[in-house]
């Protein structure tokens, strides 16, 4: 990669966070160790190379959805990891390739909006002779942004001696600050990637309260544990036409239950037929799976209502997209 040229940059993750209105608020009293080291690290990538699975490995927790279908994540999502002497925010952002929709275009968006705020990129590969793609090279270029080369899936070798000579060809490199293989799956050298991220940022100050981990509200966990799971059941091209957004989410009065009722978009009525199955027993199935997971996370027990509607093209359109809050901040 050639010499990048350090540009101005803009928080523009932090500007979605209202991270000036957390700073002045107070509300992150600062009392950090000397040397505290902070900031933001973009996870960026082709589709299914796993930037999803890295970034719950690193958390410890399961933050972002992960399924053997590329284009699974469809907005950056950030996890902050806490440590005694840093704290590193991380962007898991979706799979990089040219858009084909205007809900494409939204995603290439969200992976430049994670770039521009970010001090560190990870550039996630699968490919073990560690090509990597031009144009989203040309993305952390523009951005300006530091990057690790992270190749995954390194598990799946028979003989790990064929990434000697990608280490070799990238040591030699100015582009890439260092090169990692690991596995995200199994866990496989992440720790010391981790470190090393931490060594790479700069000394600052905390900027989220340490109880803050994410910016994944409830409402959109749901929305993306149950798109999971329609995912994992579903093939073809349904996935990609899916769409979850929660419509009531309250708390029952004695009982305290937290009552969910989400629907889920498909563009036709073909595809709504397949999603509910015979006699309602596909809809069930992915009800009672997501419920399972998001149970899981909140560490409660919850109603979740689902119902099947049909937005026809809304992968093309303003309204919709913004609607189902597919929309740049
Ligand atoms: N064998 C192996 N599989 C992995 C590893 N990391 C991820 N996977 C699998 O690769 C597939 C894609 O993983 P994701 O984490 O969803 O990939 P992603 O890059 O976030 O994909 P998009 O959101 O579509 O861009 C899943 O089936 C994962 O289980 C790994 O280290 N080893
Ligand atoms: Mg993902």
């Amino acid at each position: 990669m050639s010499t990048r040229k350090k540009k101005t940059r803009t928080r523009g993750d932090a500007r979605t966070l209202d991270l000036d209105k957390i700073l002045r608020s107070g509300e992150v009293r600062d009392e950090t160790p000397e040397g505290f080291r902070s900031g933001f690290i973009a996870i960026i990538g082709r589709p299914n190379v796993g930037k999803s699975t890295l970034l719950n490995r690193i958390l410890g927790e399961k933050l972002a959805i992960v399924t053997r279908k590329p284009g699974t994540t469809r907005r950056r999502l950030l996890g902050v990891l806490n440590t005694d002497n840093a704290q590193a925010a991380f962007f898991d952002t979706p799979g990089l390739e040219r858009p084909a929709s205007k809900l494409g275009r939204f995603l290439l968006e969200e992976v430049k909006a994670a770039c521009a705020g970010a001090d560190l990129a990870l550039f996630l590969t699968d490919d073990a002779e560690g090509e990597v793609d031009e144009n989203a090279l040309a993305l952390i270029e523009d951005a300006g942004v530091p990057a690790f080369l992270v190749i995954n899936k390194v598990d799946r070798l028979k003989d790990k001696a064929i990434l000697l000579p990608v280490l070799a060809k990238y040591a030699e490199d100015d582009g890439f600050r260092s090169v990692y293989p690991v596995s995200a799956l199994k866990g496989d050298n992440v720790e010391p990637l981790v470190e090393d991220i931490i060594q790479a940022l700069p000394e600052g100050p905390r900027y989220f309260s340490p109880d803050m981990t994410t910016d994944v509200s409830e409402a959109l966990l749901i929305e993306e544990f149950v798109r999971e799971q329609v995912y994992r059941l579903l093939h073809k091209e349904i996935p990609y036409a899916v769409a979850v957004k929660v419509r009531e989410m309250e708390r029952a009065g004695r009982s305290g239950l937290l009552h969910v009722e989400a629907e889920i978009y498909v563009e036709r009525k073909s595809q709504r037929g397949i999603l509910v199955g015979k006699g309602g027993n596909r809809i069930k199935k992915i009800g009672e799976l997501s419920r399972t997971e998001i149970e899981r996370r909140l560490g409660e027990q919850i109603y979740l209502g689902l119902k099947v509607g049909i937005k026809p093209n809304w992968r093309q359109k303003d309204a919709a997209l913004s609607e189902l809050g597919y929309e740049n901040i």
